[in-house]
């Protein structure tokens, strides 16, 4: 760069280096999912433009090298001298920090991505970005390296006249992730739900790092496209769940300057899956738009169910609880200035956004249950049987709870609790049947590993009410043992172990059992999949002897690479393990519980998008088969790596 820095140019380095010193400060951690954020913030551009009704297409590609391309057909990013700046436009956005809020732009941002900062945070802490911006009949471009200009904007070429957009290109630095590989799943689930969120808006995603078996190149590719919009999301996280009548409920309104858009529907189940959304942000914690909506919905069920004499005078009114069980839900709104509370910022804090969603569904729900009295009476129906079972539920709760004021009295009877007392040192392995419950308790190292053995199947909570699902003694057992408590008592810092490993045969069963814990754990205490403490353990499919040595092999693919190595010999000894019950203390030490050589899955969430943990929850467990067979299918080659 010959060009001479003035004042502002120096500002704006300075600015960038910033960001490069602290890059958790503007994109949450520079890990993974960091990684990730940045393609969701030059998204985020090309999804305000087609909010603004300029755009219908946006194209992301993940490349061989594993740069991104976003490409959207809309005005394209200005180009002309930026007053103030005296710089293009588009190179304002891309090397100048603002905070949130669109740079010399008409009208109002109405996204922004969990820190709001966009396109120059994602350009100083890529390698390099380019712009490409078509517009007038041109083609312009400018390149950048760690945040710093290559050269001034200039026009690389032609386009067709009427042909608008934008497209960016950028290779994170990989100097500054930990890890900079893209994982198309993670992509993919955040992107299908800003289309389920933008309805009409066209995302495709693409994987250009697709080799097929003779190392062809083959590109994967998905599209994400909804004209029904957040009633067709509802559709999509139903769609293993039996829906209670056939609409989905969708309001729709704005007020207070408050754009506000409601889909629900009830399903057979007894879990509540509610989403809500501020200018397509994810809000995990809710806020006043989820207040809104709940207040409005309770009050006009009840009010309902009184006038129609549903519920008799002697009988309590419902409460929220009991009308959102087996709803699933989403709540969209839309704000000029969002104010995020909280201590993830993942709150909604507008006091005029709970008015806004409270007083469009209260009148609509009103009206839609007078014109829909069968509706109504489903509805009802299944929430006054959630309001038996509830108290049923609590008096088993009560149980639950004395039971562990009493503390390390009340640990169940087959727990074989460790003796560190310190919870960072001490984990737990969930261990399925008896009999491997007893070869674990001899080959534990007893001072940090605790054994709780469970009996055969344990309870699928996707299917049971609470008042069934408290009173199992399996569910107990572990809740008692974690010390956690559960529900509204529920407390992490009271975990008396760091680590939960649940550990069940290297078979279908297995999995199975596997399967049914976590949903356990991630329906009633999400929190300890969140942060980290749930872990699989693998134990072996194969023991190898030759000569007197010993190889174990947790995969067909390692047995063969083993036998290569050692030669396929006659005198060779396989072992298959059908189960964990077949291996003695010593080997399952060896194999699967020595701290120094077992391997441990961390059980992870994308937590980008919440609800296609519950999809995959109610699809491996609900009642439907036809996309349980789907998921088994599209996943099945992911096995190994168990992500949910
Ligand atoms: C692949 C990423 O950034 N698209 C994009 C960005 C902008 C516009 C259009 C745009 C906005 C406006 C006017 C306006 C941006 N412009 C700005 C700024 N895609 C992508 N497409 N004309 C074009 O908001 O008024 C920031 S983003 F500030 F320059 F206007």
């Amino acid at each position: 760069m010959s060009a001479e820095y003035g004042a502002d140019q120096i500002q704006i380095l300075e600015g960038l280096e910033a960001v490069r010193k602290r890059p958790g400060m503007y994109i949450g951690s520079t890990s993974s999912r960091g990684l990730h954020h940045l393609v969701y913030e030059i998204v985020d551009n090309a999804v305000d433009e087609a909010l603004a009704g300029f755009c219908d297409t946006i194209d992301v590609t993940i490349n061989e090298d594993n740069s991104i391309t976003v490409i959207d057909n809309g005005r394209g990013i200005p180009v002309g001298i930026n007053q103030k700046a005296g710089i293009p436009a588009v190179e304002v956005v891309f090397t100048i920090l603002h905070a949130g809020g669109k740079f010399g732009g008409g009208g109002y941002k109405v996204s922004g991505g969990l820190h709001g900062v966009g396109a120059s945070v994602v350009n100083a802490l890529s390698d390099w970005l380019e712009v490409q911006i078509c517009k007038d009949g041109k083609v312009y471009k400018q390149r950048y390296e760690r945040g710093k200009v290559c050269y001034p904007l200039k026009v690389v070429g032609e386009c067709e006249a009427e042909k608008t957009g934008t497209r960016v290109d950028f290779k994170p630095d990989a100097t500054i992730f930990e890890d900079v590989i893209y994982d198309f799943e993670v992509l993919k689930q955040r992107l299908r739900e800003m289309a389920f969120l933008t309805k009409g808006l066209r995302i495709i995603l693409r994987d250009d790092r697709v080799v097929d078996e003779e190392g062809n190149k083959k590109q994967k590719m998905r599209e994400f496209h909804y004209e029904g919009g957040i009633k067709e999301f509802v559709t999509y996280l139903n769609k293993s769940k039996t829906g209670l009548y056939e609409n989905i409920l969708y309001f729709e309104g704005t007020r207070n300057d408050v754009y506000v858009e409601v889909a629900f529907q009830h399903n057979d189940s007894y879990t509540e899956n509610v989403y809500s959304f501020v200018n397509n942000i994810t809000t995990p914690e809710g806020g006043t738009h989820l207040m809104g909506f709940r207040n409005a919905l309770t009050k006009t069920f009840n009010d309902y169910a009184r006038s129609n004499k549903l519920l008799k005078e002697s009988e309590a009114n419902l409460t929220g609880e009991d009308i959102r069980e087996g709803l699933t839900a989403i709540i969209s709104v839309k704000i000029g200035e969002p104010q995020f509370e909280g201590q993830t910022k993942q709150k909604l804090g507008n006091s005029e956004a709970r008015g806004a969603v409270d007083g469009i569904v209260s009148e609509q729900l009103t009206y839609f249950l007078e014109q829909n009295p069968a509706v109504a009476k489903i509805i009802l129906e299944k929430s006054i049987l959630a309001q038996r079972a509830r108290d049923a539920a609590r008096k088993a709760r009560d149980l639950t709870r004395r039971k562990t004021a009493l503390d390390s009295m009340a640990l169940p009877g087959k727990l074989a609790d460790c003796s560190d007392r310190n919870p960072e040192n001490c984990e737990i392995y969930i261990v399925e049947g008896d009999s491997a419950g007893g070869s674990a308790k001899t080959a534990r190292s007893r001072a940090t590993q605790a054994i709780l053995p469970l009996r055969g199947k344990i309870l699928n909570v996707e299917k049971a009410r609470l008042d069934k699902i408290y009173s199992n003694a399996e569910i107990r057992a572990m809740i008692t043992a974690f010390g956690t408590g559960i529900h509204d008592d529920f407390d992490i810092s009271k975990l008396r172990y760091h680590k939960i490993i649940i550990m069940t045969d290297a078979d279908v069963d297995g999995a199975h059992i596997a399967t049914l814990l976590l949903t356990f754990l991630y329906r009633f205490m999400p929190e300890l999949i969140k942060q980290g403490y749930v872990y699989l353990a693998q134990p072996p499919l194969y023991k190898l002897e030759k000569n007197k040595k010993v190889w174990y092999a947790y995969s067909d693919d390692e047995l063969d690479s083993i036998l290569r190595e050692v030669g396929r010999d006659q005198n060779n000894k396989i072992q298959r393990y059908k189960g964990l019950g077949e291996m003695d203390a010593d080997q399952l030490w060896e194999t699967t519980m020595d701290p120094e050589k077992r391997v441990l899955l961390k059980v992870c969430m994308n937590e980008e998008s919440e609800s296609e943990v519950d999809l995959t929850f109610s699809t491996l467990m609900g009642d439907k088969v036809e996309p349980r067979r789907e998921f088994i299918e599209e996943h099945a080659k992911f096995v190994k790596n168990l992500d949910i």
